[in-house]
This record gives C-alpha cells, structure tokens and sequence, in this order.
C-alpha cells in the first residue's frame, strides 16, 4: 500500500469554507442551519488544525530523523491563553478564515469569544513557559515541551460583597479542539513502596518495589512557529487509574469502594495548585511533580531517541530545563532510570545527569524556596531519597575536599537540612544537578548569585548565569495590539515581529508629530475597545479622557498593591477634605486585575479592600468621576490581551529585591505604556534602555531596604512622620470603606503599621511625590505620547525569542534550527 503523501489542504477562501462545513458536518454532526456557536468554534478550530497538521507530522518526523540535541522544556504550569486566534495567525489563516465564515454568514468575532482559554498556570512563571514555547517553534529550536494536563486550571474568581470567591475552572466542559490524546502511548509511573538490594551477576544494585502505579495518558498540543512553518509539540500528561474499577467490588455492590483507585489516581492531574511564590507542601503536589516528570523522561529515553541510542552520548541530545523547583526530583529520577534500570555506573551516570539538566530559579522570597520532608519523600519515593541521600554525601564530601571542615559551610550547603524538620532542599539539588543556574533578570540573577546562593557560587565557578525574561510579540502586539501591529508595520516594514529589534526605528518618528498623533489615536482606540469589553463583561466602564492607571498581576504583598491603594486613598481624602480643588486632580480610572491564593488571608483582605475603595470613591460626587477604580474580576490571559495595549501607566511598585523580573512590565512598555516602578526585576533593565526621562523611578534600592532593615524598620514612625500618610491610613482605619465599621480592615491597618514586612510605609513618600510627576507629564499629552512611543521603540530587548538566544549560547549550547 502506497502511503498517501500528507499535505495541507489550499489556503483559498472556497478551499476553506468546503474544509470548514466539512468539519461541521463530519466532526461535529450538524448542519450549518442547526449549529451552535460551540459547534462553529470547533469545526472552525478543527480546520485550522487541518492546516497545521501536515507540517506537525513533517516536523515530529524531521526532529526524530535528526536526533540532533534539542531541549525539554519541564514546567508544571503552562498559562498558555487562547489558541485559536494564535494558531490563525502563525498559520497566515486569519484573512482566509475572516472571509470564509463571512460567506457562511459567521462572524469570526462570534466564534473568538466561544473558546475557554486553558489557565494551566497561576502567573509569571507559567505564561513565561507558553511564551518560551512560541519563541521556540518560531525559532525552529529542537524542542518540545512537558507537563500536566489539569483537568481544572486557575480557579475562577468571583467577587461576593466585594470579596474574593472562588470557583472550579471547567475549562474542559466544552471539550478543547486543541489537544490530541494518546492513551495507547500511556505510560505507567510507580509510587510508593520500598527498596532492596540483590546482586545477579557480582554488582550489588538497589531497586524500587513500588506499592502502587497510575497511567500517564499523554496529550500532545500543536505549538505553530509564527509564519516558519514549523509545529512544535506540547505533550501534557493526565492521570488515570490502571484499572478501571475493581469489579469484584462492584459485583459485591459497595460501588464507591470499587470506584475509590480510579477517583485516586485521577485526581493526581485534577487541580492546578493555585499558589504563587508560596510553595505548597501537599502531597499530592508532589505526587503531581513526580507523575509529570517520570512521564516525560520515559517517554523521551523511549519515544524520542533513537532506539539504538548510546546513553552516554545523552548530553549530545538532549538539556532537559527546569522550570524552577517543581520538575527538580526529575534529578533523582533520571539517576534511577539511569543506574537502577540501565545498570549504568553510578558515577558515569552522575556525569550524564549532571550535563543533561539546567535550572531556572524565578524567586527570591526564601519562603517559596520549595523543601519537601525527608519522611514525605521515604513514603512516597523511597528510592528517589536514596538517591538524593547518596548524591548529597558525595557532594559535601567534594565541599570538605575544596573549603576544609568548615561546619557550618557544610550546614548551609547541605542538600538535606535538619532544620526545621528533616527535608530536601530542591533548589539546592537543582544547584548541584544542573550544568547552569539562571536567574530571570540581571538583578535577581545577582542576589541569586551573591545573596541566596553564594556558596554556590564560590563552589562552582561559571555555574551562574542570567537570562533576563521575555515575552512574545505575536501574542502580545500582533495579537494584543493589531492597530499598533500595523503602525508599526506602515513605518518599519514587516519582519518586525519575529526581529523585535528593529522597533528601534520608531525613535526618529516619535519626532514625528503626525506618528504621534497615530500612535495616540491607537491607544485611545484601545481605550474605547476595552471600555465595551468591561461593559460586556462586568459592567464597567472606563470613562473617555481618563488616564487609565493599571496594576495587574497576583495578588501578593511584596508587589504592593497596598501602595497603590495608599495612592487612591491619599488623591481621594484630599478631595473630601478640601484640600486638593477637585478641577486640579487629573482624571484617572485605576484598574486592577489580580487573584489571591484562596489561602492567602491578607492578600484576600487586600481584594476586599480594594474593592471597598472603588465603591466608596467611584459614588462619592465630590469626586465628580475624576477617580475611578475598576476591579473586573477573574484576571486572565484573555483581559491582559484588553487590558494592555489601553494602558497608559503600568505600575510595577514591588519592593526592591523581591520581584524576580516580571514580564507584565515588558508587555506594558511594548504596548506603549509608561511604567511607575522601583528599581527592582526586570525594572532595572526596562528604565536603563527606554531612558529615566521615559520612566518614573521611586522608592529604595535593594542595598538601601537592606540597610534599613538591618537598622530597625519601624513603620509606624513613617506614619507618624508622614501627614498624609497618616491622613491615608486613618481614613482606612476609620470605617470609611466599611460602612463605618473599624473592624474590618483593622488588620491591614494594624499589619501596615506594625509588620509591614514589604515597606509600604517606608516608600510612599517617594511614591506619591512620583505620581505627582506623572499627573504633570500626563498634563503635555504630546510629550507624554513621545515618550510612551520611545518605549515601544527601545523595548525590543524583550521580545521571548532573545531569550530563547541567550538560553541557546549561555546554557543550552543547541542548534539553531533543524
Ligand atoms: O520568571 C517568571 C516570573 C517572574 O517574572 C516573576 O517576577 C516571579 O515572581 C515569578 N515567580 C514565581 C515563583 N513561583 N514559584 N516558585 O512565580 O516568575
């Protein structure tokens, strides 16, 4: 039998309307006449992969025949936003569809909004891996990426009484066009269980006897270059029990014990934990870290390499990159497959691993630095303990050879610590796997470096590097942004997109009085789009002529949205008490978009408060509308794409030192938004290319929140000092925002003026006096359009696929292409 050569139907706009009716009719089995809007969406979705699917086969086969080194992306969280207008775009289908469903009587539009964006990911980190991806297939980089399939991702949040309630994500109701199950390629991952020893040919080798197994179904997703013509894969792993059901049970009629394995395996890939930069010391958290890694390593020795491949040519083939702390016990497990399963020898395997695995940390809280208990790890992985122990030993038997028998070195360098319970550190079991450590920002690579690590550092040499974040322009301006896409276009040419360097040419017509007023009518374009979707979406509004003033991102108090509600209440009780003439406030709606981990108290009293301010301010007429606060809940990759590109200030306030880098700062300054911040994350690098004039800088470095740390902070002396400040908080305080009760936001009082962990109070000085700055910049509209297009132009810096360079030269070491 001849193969049938597999190729992609003709992109015409007949050729699609017939491949889009077909899947209508086929996939979905209706007629155009009876379909719903669910049903367009996905035969429409079907027929893009229709068009991707010749050059994903194309592309699996060429990297498998290849077999040169490429890199496994292990990341438990991929935030990655809607598909379909994505894979429209890197495929060049957008017209073509646009046109062929106008001709079916479909607006595109109708079908956009039907798609459940897949919230695989709590912020930062996992929308970094889906940007990380794009750039990867946009670079033709040997890749392909893993992790969890959860059947719920970032809980939905509503807000109740203006509090935080939260609700399942069913982002799989409706089924996802997207995914391709695999359920003949599961693989099966161990739990459990003891170990032993045994000796079959004079080697004494250790064992796992595990207690207990589920299967790892994969599903793979296409990720399409942008407009290369190449597909790279996303393979996510579900849990699903190895049996069924126990039918004896079932038969004996105790239905919910028959049913118990099966509800207990599959809950492994149930639920996304949704903490950021908090660590989660559940077990099943770590059993959903070992299920996805194990999976993936499997399948990589077994369905990706060459079934003749010689192990130890491994670091020739393949850097497998840790997505910070949570694919760490990848490390024991690769041992284990390696020497237990291979009978390698322990040290040639060690050598391996220790050139296969890189790993990127995204923190600097010592509290999200991952542990997991010595007594957790022996229950559930009991070989993989060994393991660590075994690496560990060796590791400070090489730190005793190098610095002496320095106790207390030893101590702080131990992988394992005694302290306060017996646990494994992974940062540091990733710090001695890994061929590299990067940080995501020069500063937080440093501190890292310097601060976190610096034994670390002392001890290896070279190991430390950095790779500042970045974001992907096709998601974030083709997409985002299509109007500024084509100003952009009409001034430098096309090619932009994929060589974000290049907006460097939009410095000379930010002289340009006539591109001025272009790139101002765009943005107020944005303005009014994102003005109709609150409205469509929660009611909101954002009033014509204002300032739109945004701070998006998790709810987390070192990123202070404590303070930019001081800001808010500081401009609002100088109307009230009459001291500012209301003429002279310039109009201002502050956004807000932001989730609490559902167990983060003060993050969720912070929500609440947030919202009471809004109500309070937006009804007083004493503010006459020049203040307006705008919560719209359940914060998503889809609002950001709204949200941004309307921005006119981004407000990047943590305190110094304790934001990695951010990546909402990039995507705000690329859309042509002027960013608040303090010299923290990424910040730092943003201020330094786009210029001071072009940035509003306040608050204390790193070194100084150090220095006043170690000379006694006391935040209530700021208070104290402060009239406004004090003016700010006892209005807070007095139940102006609580319909006069004292009680319910006294421990936000009471945490500002007597922990203040993060120095709201130490900053706000400094920040309000640059928020005055920003009024009077906002006052010379021209000038304020100048700068905002000069950030644009000096941001291409951050486009993902640097990044991805910088990976290939400073850690990866991979092709280009293949
Ligand atoms: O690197 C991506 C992103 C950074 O931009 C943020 O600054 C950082 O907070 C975030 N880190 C985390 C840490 N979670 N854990 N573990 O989400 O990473």
């Amino acid at each position: 039998l001849a193969l049938a050569p597999v190729s992609a139907p003709a992109s015409s706009v007949d050729g699609f309307v017939r491949e889009f009716l077909k899947n209508l009719n086929f996939t979905q089995g209706v007629p155009l006449s009876a379909s719903s809007p669910n049903d367009r969406y996905l035969a429409l979705a079907h027929t893009v992969r229709d068009y991707l699917m010749a050059r994903w086969l194309e592309d699996q086969r060429g990297q498998r025949e290849a077999q040169s080194k490429g890199v496994a992306y292990l990341s438990a969280e991929y935030l990655l936003g809607r598909q379909l207008d994505n894979n429209l775009l890197a495929s060049r289908l957008t017209d073509v569809a646009t046109e062929a469903l106008a001709k079916c009587g479909i607006d595109i539009d109708d079908l956009r909004q039907q798609e459940v964006e897949p919230g695989l990911g709590n912020g930062g980190l996992g929308r970094l891996a889906a940007c990380f991806i794009d750039s990867l297939a946009t670079m033709s980089v040997p890749s392909i990426g893993y992790g969890i399939r959860y059947e719920y991702g970032i809980f939905r949040q509503t807000f109740v009484d203006g509090q935080q309630v939260e609700q399942p994500d069913a982002w799989l109701s409706l089924g996802s066009p997207w995914e391709f199950p695999h359920p003949e390629a599961a693989q099966t991952i161990s739990f459990a269980g003891h170990t032993e020893t045994y000796d079959d040919d004079g080697v004494e080798r250790s064992r796992w006897i595990p207690a207990w197994n589920v299967q790892a179904v994969p599903y793979n997703y296409m990720v399409p270059g942008y407009h290369n013509g190449r597909v790279n894969t996303l393979r996510l792993w579900r849990s699903v029990a190895t049996n069924a059901f126990d039918l004896r049970i079932f038969n004996s009629g105790d239905y919910e014990e028959a049913v118990r394995a099966q509800i207990f395996a599959e809950n492994i890939s149930k639920v996304l934990y949704p903490e950021d930069s908090t660590p989660q010391g559940k077990e099943l958290r770590l059993q959903q870290q070992y299920f996805f890694v194990a999976a993936s390593i499997r399948d990589f020795l077994t369905n990706v390499l060459a079934e003749d491949f010689d192990l130890e040519k491994l670091p020739e083939r393949i850097i497998f990159q840790l997505n910070d702390t949570h694919p760490v016990i990848a490390v024991p497990e690769f041992m284990r497959v390696l020497v237990d399963e291979k009978k390698m020898d322990w040290d040639a395997a060690w050598a391996i691993t220790q050139q296969c695995f890189a790993y990127t940390c995204h923190t600097l809280l010592p509290e999200a630095l991952e542990v997991w208990s010595v007594d957790l790890l022996g229950r559930l992985l009991p070989r993989h303990l060994e393991i660590i122990y075994r690496i560990n030993d060796e590791f400070l038997l090489a730190v005793r050879e190098r610095f002496g028998d320095d106790e207390m070195r030893i101590r702080n360098m131990s992988i394992v610590s005694d302290f306060p319970e017996r646990s494994v550190r992974m940062a540091y079991l990733a710090t001695v796997a890994g061929a590299k450590v990067n940080g995501v920002a020069e500063l937080h690579s440093q501190l890292l470096r310097d601060k976190v690590l610096p034994d670390f550092n002392e001890f290896y040499p070279g190991k430390f590097t950095n790779v500042t974040n970045g974001v992907t322009p096709r998601r974030f301006i083709r997409l985002a942004n299509p109007q500024l896409a084509d100003l952009i276009t009409e001034a430098l040419g096309a090619g932009w997109t994929v060589d974000l360097e290049r907006l460097r040419g939009l410095e000379s017509f930010a002289e340009d009085p006539e591109f001025r007023a272009r790139f101002a009518e765009v943005k107020a374009a944005n303005k009014r789009t994102l003005n109709t979707v609150l409205l469509a979406r929660d009611g909101l509004s954002v009033p014509d002529g204002h300032m739109l003033d945004v701070m998006v991102k998790r709810l987390h108090e070192y990123k202070r949205q404590m303070l930019k509600v001081l800001h808010i209440v500081t401009s609002y009780e100088g109307i009230i008490s009459g001291r500012v003439d209301v003429k002279d406030v310039t109009p201002r709606t502050f956004i807000f978009g932001a989730k609490a981990a559902p167990g983060y108290v003060m993050a969720k009293r912070i929500i609440h408060l947030i919202n009471a301010v809004g109500s309070v301010v937006n009804a007083d007429p004493r503010v006459e509308g020049r203040l307006n606060v705008v919560f719209p809940p359940n914060y998503n990759v889809t609002l950001a794409e709204r949200v941004i590109p309307a921005a006119d200030l981004s407000e990047q306030i943590s305190l110094a030192g304790k934001e990695a880098s951010g990546t909402g700062n990039m995507k705000f300054a690329l859309n042509g938004a002027l960013t608040i911040g303090t010299d923290d994350g990424a910040n730092v690098e943003i201020r330094e290319l786009v210029g001071d004039d072009n940035f509003f800088l306040f608050g204390m470095t790193e070194p100084e929140v150090e220095a006043l740390w170690a000379e006694g902070y006391r935040p209530s002396e700021f208070y104290q000092k402060d009239e406004d400040l004090r003016r700010a908080i006892d209005l807070i305080a007095s139940g102006a925002f609580s319909g006069g009760d004292r009680t319910t936001f006294e421990p936000v009082v009471s945490n500002l003026l007597y922990d203040d962990r993060f120095m709201v109070l130490a900053d706000y000085a400094s920040y309000i006096a640059e928020q005055g700055k920003v009024d009077a910049a906002y006052g010379d509209q021209d000038a304020w359009t100048r700068s905002a297009i000069l950030n644009v132009a000096r941001s291409g810096y951050f486009s993902s696929d640097r990044s991805m360079r910088d990976y290939i030269q400073r850690i990866w070491h991979t092709p280009p292409a293949y």
